[in-house]
């Protein structure tokens, strides 16, 4: 199954009026975010692309564009996107053999009275507009195997469990199956099989061994390697693990969310040698460099949904739900290969405090569980010791900024500050006796060059004070397996937030590398603390 990659230089056009759609006034880059060009930031609008693909016959579309999306085939629209960062593959007939006109028509324009709406301007990061990823194309042909999926049942037996699709219309007549490019074994169609890997090697954040797979000609990257939880940890090939790293959004003023793929190599690179093992993807699904990245590395991710902060309403509201279990579902499908990732998480700070909240949880949990039992949930929460939705996954995750939002502590009370990181645990010990917890979110902002001292908000000093007791506070105690650090760099965000009296420059800046990935103070007590480990 051969796919052409359609990146490049592409016809473009931006506009802020609906009645200018589509415009190309302009050449620019594929993948490439039309907003993030010099003095378009925060414009919402419309991003245009165009260009001409040659090939004819059902074809199959496959891009991420965001946040919403409309593309068309020579004029006529062939599908559409509400769900951001999830890649859509749209199936249509390309019509005859020759050249054809595609056209994608992205847009940021949000509407914050829109209970559907995944994003909302009220979302602490800024939603940028275009092509995210790459756009591949490929011809559709009955009975070709168009999916490989592969889940590691066995790190000591290198069993593994095979899900296949293949392209409507036939059944492929038998399969040809071989692991790492190996001696090909033939076998009776089936749309699911287990299997021992030959001469299997375990992925470990020590050893991040990879196997392929491959299917009549269509081949998967995947690891070994299982992660289940016991008794409060999480435990990686049957070993306890801590995870350590930080939340990182996909998000660089030059690039937007369409970030390079060097850039996202380099922040990668420098978590890992730093001595952490694990990212916590907010607040969107990873792009799939992302991920090969990780597994390759040896980094261990949490994948997610957009999900940012919704109300009651929202959870009340049923189209809000079914595009949550659309996402979640399309995540799964997405990341299901890469053995970096180990947990699904959906709802980013949600009305997890009430009870309808509940079955919506719950559902989301089934979703991931049925479509890939092995690896873990869960979903971050601010609601503290009123979250009600706790028991209906495995990770207890909790966001916490003592000393920073409210009136928890004194900003430089170290000891309150690490008090209260110490109260949900013990709250929830009770009733979830083998749950284990992690911090998914703390941190403080920190303007990069201002040193005021560790007394002054703002200053790179008070933010490595703070991320060296939040650090500590993790590392030797055993309620906890783990912290996310909000976050790795500065990101932009909406400057219209009701917050953003506290968002200097429009950007979140609790990052410990600023948007440039130049380290704060913070960085360098987080590399310290980690060397004593
Ligand atoms: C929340 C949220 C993050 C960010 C953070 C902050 O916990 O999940 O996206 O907004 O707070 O900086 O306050």
């Amino acid at each position: 199954m051969e796919k052409t990659i359609l990146d490049g230089v592409w016809r473009c056009g931006y506009t802020r009026d609906a009645a200018k759609v589509p415009c190309f006034d302009h050449a620019y880059a594929v993948p490439g975010c039309l907003d993030a060009e010099p003095g378009m930031f925060g414009r919402q609008g419309y991003a245009c692309f165009k260009r001409d693909v040659v090939i004819g016959g059902m074809v199959e579309l496959s891009l991420v564009a965001g946040l919403h999306s409309v593309v068309y085939w020579d004029g006529a629209e062939v599908g559409r996107s509400v769900l951001g960062w999830s890649r859509e593959e749209y199936v249509f007939d390309a019509g005859s053999e020759g050249r054809h006109e595609l056209v994608v028509v992205c847009d940021n324009v949000l509407d914050p009275t829109d209970n559907k709406e995944l994003a909302l301007p009220t979302a602490d990061f800024y939603f940028y507009t275009g092509i995210f990823d790459h756009v591949t194309i490929r011809r559709v042909v009955p009975g070709q195997v168009s999916r490989v999926a592969v889940l590691p049942l066995n790190e000591k037996t290198g069993e593994v469990l095979v899900k296949l699709e293949w392209d409507k219309g036939a059944k492929p007549k038998e399969l040809e199956v071989s692991f790492d490019y190996g001696k090909t074994r033939k076998m009776a169609t089936a749309a699911e099989f287990t299997t021992k890997v030959p001469r299997f090697k375990v992925w470990s954040l020590e050893h991040p061994n990879l196997h392929t797979i491959t299917v009549n000609g269509v081949t998967a990257r995947f690891g070994i390697r299982t992660v289940r939880t016991s008794k409060r940890q999480v435990l990686l090939n049957g070993k306890p693990v801590k995870l350590i790293g930080y939340n990182r959004h996909e998000s660089h003023p030059e690039f937007g969310a369409a970030t390079p793929e060097a850039l996202i190599a380099n922040d990668l690179l420098m978590i890992k040698r730093q001595g952490c093992n694990f990212i916590r993807g907010s607040h969107y699904t990873q792009r799939e460099f992302m991920l090969d990245m990780a597994d390759e590395i040896g980094l261990l991710v949490w994948d997610e949904t957009l999900a940012w902060g919704c109300s009651e309403e929202q959870i009340a509201d049923k189209s809000y739900k079914e595009r949550n279990c659309d996402q979640v579902e399309r995540m799964v499908r997405q990341s299901i290969n890469h053995p970096s990732v180990i947990i699904w998480g959906f709802l980013n700070e949600c009305a997890t405090q009430v009870k309808p909240a509940v079955p919506f949880v719950r559902r989301l949990n089934k979703i991931c569980k049925k479509l890939d039992p092995t690896r873990l949930t869960s979903y971050a929460s601010k609601m503290g010791t009123g979250d009600v939705c706790h028991g209906e996954t495995d990770i207890c995750a909790l966001n916490m900024y003592p000393g920073w939002y409210g009136d928890t502590c004194e900003p430089d009370c170290w000891d309150d500050i690490r008090k209260f990181l110490r109260i949900f645990p013990a709250f929830f010990r009770e009733k979830y006796p083998d749950m284990p917890y992690l911090i998914s979110e703390s941190g403080v902002a920190a303007i990069s060059g201002c040193h005021d001292g560790e007394f002054v908000r703002w200053s790179e000093e008070y933010q490595a004070k703070y991320v060296q007791n939040v650090l500590d506070e993790v590392l030797t105690n055993d309620d906890y397996c783990g912290l996310a650090i909000w976050q790795f760099c500065d990101a932009k965000t909406y400057v219209w937030n009701p917050r953003h009296t506290q968002r200097p420059r429009g950007f979140n800046n609790k990052g410990v590398v600023n948007e440039y990935r130049i380290p704060k103070m913070a960085w360098n007590a987080v590399t310290e603390r980690l060397k004593k480990r």
